[in-house]
């Protein structure tokens, strides 16, 4: 998008990201499929940090021991206040919310996910090792919402990969970004539907390996193939989610 008239045309942003992370290739799929086309559009902005160029020593040391002891690294809080203070200056009017990804935090969500996609201006801490520093949330909340956000509960080795997950759900949530507005709202665990699990899809060809599509999604007969679906996300529901119903 280099041509001028097509960057006069290039809409404003419906929600900028900042993420910062000492592993900054691990956001690259963020440009592949339907989040990178959105940023390719200008529906999305993606702003990548190294949090190393926060640091000042030769070795730019990102993390050091835990005080009271104990295994593990924890990430040092001058880095992470100086990338604060730069990319969301104390003095702008206009601050982001905040997200750390962190298995001790609230539980992701479609509604998280709704919540954050309404916000303007999003940035991402990625901690690596055992976390970072507990006076950088505090310092942060000081001038900004703070959000410490798990995807569930189990361990990964740091928050990127938590952050892909986080944007891809966010991002097409977004009007204008999923090439169908309704299918983002039809999908399952959305609250504007009955928060079901979706009903099994098929496509061509209606033979495969001896295996027929159910010949009512062939029938042609509209209200006879929603009561079908209805009923099938019942019963999937029931089977695998009990929980849901
Ligand atoms: Cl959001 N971050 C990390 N580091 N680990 C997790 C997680 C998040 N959610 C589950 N495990």
């Amino acid at each position: 998008m280099s041509d001028p008239d097509a960057e006069a045309m290039r809409p404003h942003p419906q929600l900028t990201l900042d993420v910062i992370t000492i592993f900054p290739d691990y956001l690259a799929p963020l440009h592949e499929s339907l989040v990178g086309k959105a940023i390719e559009r200008g529906q999305l902005a993606a702003r990548i940090h190294d949090l190393r160029q926060w640091t000042d020593d030769i070795h730019h040391s990102v993390d050091d021991t835990p005080y009271g002891g104990g295994p593990g690294m924890v990430m040092k809080p001058e880095p992470w206040g100086r990338a604060l203070d730069e990319v969301a200056p104390a003095t702008n009017p206009t601050q982001p919310r905040l997200v750390i990804p962190s298995p001790s935090g609230r539980r992701f969500s479609a509604t998280v996910a709704a919540e954050l996609a309404a916000e303007p201006w999003l940035m991402f801490a990625c901690g690596r090792y055992e976390g970072i520093d507990a006076r950088v949330v505090d310092y942060a909340a000081s001038r900004m919402t703070v959000d410490e956000v798990s995807l569930g509960d189990y361990v990964l080795c740091g928050g990127e990969v938590a952050v892909l997950v986080m944007v891809e759900a966010i991002a097409r949530l977004l009007p204008g970004v999923l090439g169908n507005v309704l299918s983002a709202r039809e999908d399952s665990f959305t609250d504007s539907v009955d928060g079901l699990l979706e009903a099994p899809a098929y496509t061509k060809p209606a033979t495969w390996r001896g295996m027929e599509v159910p010949a009512v999604l062939l029938s042609g007969n509209h209200g006879e193939i929603a009561r079908w679906r209805a009923a099938e996300s019942q019963r999937r529901t029931a089977q695998r989610r009990p929980d849901l119903l």
